[in-house]
Formats: structure tokens, C-alpha cells, sequence
């Protein structure tokens, strides 16, 4: 065994999550913040798992997603422990080694699952003990998505009016346990996206002659879901859901050049989708930047669901998922699999 792989080692795990009320547009791109809170649901299928070790004889941080180093996303996490140095005043790099169990940026939320994971990780190995709100802030340098994955179940994520960035964090709405929707996700293409969501949502506020109507209509999206989440109201929530999709999707493709996100297997699956909520099943979708289709429904309809779903043309793979809980970190004596 080397010396490295001795040394105590942080281990997070972080769920992903998806907006109801989607979050499209930044107010600063450099800090990260957000033009417009979102909604969300932390998912308890969908998981990185990040582990960290601190290690004196490092001269720069070491990264390696899924067993393989990463250039870029190296930069931004090299980004983000720059900020738990400073904060712990320690100059000490890390060996962080990463793994998803699903497929990373194909529009299933890895930025999301794995930067709450990394911050986490860090408080914990830098002796930090920060509270959920700060590691929420911090995980939105990462990726605006990972604020809200500290929390688990119901999750707001707040646009903030600071311009430090403070009050642009996610805190939790209400319990998994108190209302146990189920997700089940259409794959039908594992492939990354061709235009990230940070490319995306620039384009799109810079281009978009719709943009100001978009940011404009948030707050009352954002209150019809909280109203319909604190009212377990399906229905309700249905509506703003889809709604705050279908719209958030008509802006992007309004951008210059249009983003146009969806396949026609993306497509034939919201038309099932609809049918069967017609049909007098509880069920709704949504759909972030890239094809895959999140069908949002009650227990009892989820096998009915599942199964129209598998048989639209172009779907290779269906998840099912509940929701999920926040963040969490254990310490251990070891790295599994040491950078
Ligand atoms: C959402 N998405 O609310 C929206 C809907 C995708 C579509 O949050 O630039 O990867 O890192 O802050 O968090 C994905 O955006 O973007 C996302 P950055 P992020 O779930």
C-alpha cells in the first residue's frame, strides 16, 4: 500500500435531481447565478459517488472521472477546491476520483449529482463542517444544478439579489417521505449533447427575443408549484411542470441559432405521456437539455407508465426512480481506487 492510499478519505454521495420549474439563464455567468429560481426533485436512482483524500506531496489537484482524467472538468474542480483552501487556509491539493452510475452529460444531471458530491466531500475533508446552505452555494460555482442535490425530495432553488451571490442557494421544500412520487426516464440516446446547458443558456439570453417574458413569468410558475407541492395537489402540479418544460424548451429553440434538444422519440414520448394522463392516469413529463423524457408520476401509475414508454420507437432503456435524500459523507481509513 502507498502513502496515498493510507490517508484518511472523504466519501460523498449525491443523488441527481430535475427542475419542475426549470432553471434557464444566468445573471453572471462568473459566479454563477442564476436568472430565475427553479423547483426541483432529488432522485434516489441516480448517484456520484466522489472521494476525496488530502495529500501533502501533491503540487496540483488530481481528478479522474469514472477511472479517466478529464481536462476540462479538472479545471472546474480544481476551481472549486481553490475555494475550501482558502477557506480552511490550507494549501494542500487532492486526489478526488469520481464515479456516476448512469451516463454523464447526456441530460441526466451528472454536473448536478457530481459537483454536491465534490463540495461535500471537500467540507468534510477540509474540516470545514459547513452547513447544507453553504455547501449549496459553493456546489453552485460548480454547476447551478448542484445547489439544489445538497437537499433531498422537494427542493427551491433561490435566483438571489445579491450580487456576491450569497442568497443564490437551494433549501428544501418539503420530504420525499411526505409525498413518494416515482420517475421514470425514457433513455433514448446515451451520446453527450451536442450544446451544454452553460452554452445553451448564454446563447439563449443573449439571442433569444423571448428571454425577458421567460425570466418575467418565473415567479408565478414558481408559486403555483410550491402551492401545488405544499397541497400535494398532482394536478396542479402537472400543469406548471409541463408548462415550465414546454416553455423553457420554446425559448431555447428561439435562440439564434435555434437549441433544439428533443429527438422524435422525445417527441412520441410526451404524446404518450398525455394520453395516458387523458386515460385518467397520474402522470406528467418534463425534459432538460437533452432528449431524454422524465415522466413524474404517482406510485400507483408508474408500472402503466413504464410500460407505454418502453414501447416508443427509439427508447433503448427506461429508469425507474423515487426520490431521493440530500448529500451525505462518511470518512474512511482508505481510497477505493486511489487517482
Ligand atoms: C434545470 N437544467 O433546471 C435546467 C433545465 C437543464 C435544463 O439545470 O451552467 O448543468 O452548470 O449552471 O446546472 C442544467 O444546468 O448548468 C440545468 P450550469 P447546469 O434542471
Amino acid at each position: 500500500m502507498n502513502e496515498s492510499e493510507a490517508r484518511p478519505c472523504a466519501r460523498a454521495t449525491a443523488r441527481a435531481n430535475f427542475a419542475l420549474v426549470k432553471y434557464w439563464g444566468k445573471r453572471d455567468a462568473a459566479l454563477n447565478l442564476p436568472d430565475v429560481g427553479s423547483i426541483s426533485i432529488t432522485l434516489d436512482a441516480l448517484w456520484t459517488e466522489t472521494q476525496l483524500a488530502l495529500d501533502p506531496s501533491l503540487e496540483r489537484d488530481r481528478f479522474e472521472l469514472s477511472g479517466r482524467h478529464d481536462a476540462r472538468a479538472s479545471a472546474r474542480v480544481s476551481a472549486l477546491l481553490d475555494r475550501f483552501r482558502a477557506l480552511s487556509r490550507r494549501q494542500v491539493f487532492a486526489r478526488v476520483t469520481s464515479a456516476n452510475n448512469f451516463p454523464t452529460g447526456a441530460g441526466l444531471a451528472s454536473s448536478a449529482s457530481g459537483f454536491a458530491a465534490l463540495v461535500t466531500a471537500a467540507d468534510r475533508a477540509f474540516g470545514l463542517d459547513l452547513p447544507p446552505e453553504r455547501r449549496s452555494e459553493l456546489a453552485r460555482l460548480g454547476s447551478g444544478s448542484a445547489a439544489r442535490s445538497i437537499f433531498g425530495g422537494f427542493v427551491e432553488m433561490h435566483r438571489g439579489e445579491r450580487v456576491d451571490g450569497r442568497d443564490a442557494i437551494a433549501e428544501p421544500l418539503m420530504d420525499a417521505a411526505r409525498w413518494p412520487l416515482q420517475v421514470v426516464i425514457a433513455v433514448s440516446d446515451r451520446s453527450q449533447k451536442a450544446v451544454g446547458s452553460t452554452e445553451g443558456m448564454v446563447r439563449t439570453a443573449e439571442t433569444s427575443p423571448f428571454y425577458a417574458g421567460w425570466v418575467g413569468n418565473q415567479p408565478n410558475d414558481l408559486e403555483a408549484a410550491r402551492r401545488a407541492i405544499q397541497g400535494r395537489d398532482f394536478e396542479a402540479l402537472a400543469r406548471v411542470s409541463e408548462a415550465s418544460a414546454l416553455t423553457m424548451h420554446g425559448l431555447a429553440m428561439s435562440a439564434r441559432p435555434g437549441l433544439l434538444y428533443f429527438n422524435a422519440a422525445t417527441v412520441e414520448c410526451l404524446h404518450r405521456v398525455r394520453q395516458l394522463r387523458a386515460a385518467g392516469h397520474a402522470v406528467f413529463f418534463t425534459v432538460d437539455a437533452g432528449p431524454q423524457v422524465k415522466a413524474v408520476c404517482l406510485p400507483e401509475a408508474s408500472d402503466a407508465v413504464a410500460e407505454a414508454l418502453a414501447d416508443v420507437p427509439g427508447v433503448r432503456e427506461l429508469v425507474r426512480s423515487g426520490l431521493g435524500a440530500g448529500a451525505d459523507c462518511g470518512v474512511f481509513d482508505r481510497m477505493d481506487r486511489p487517482a
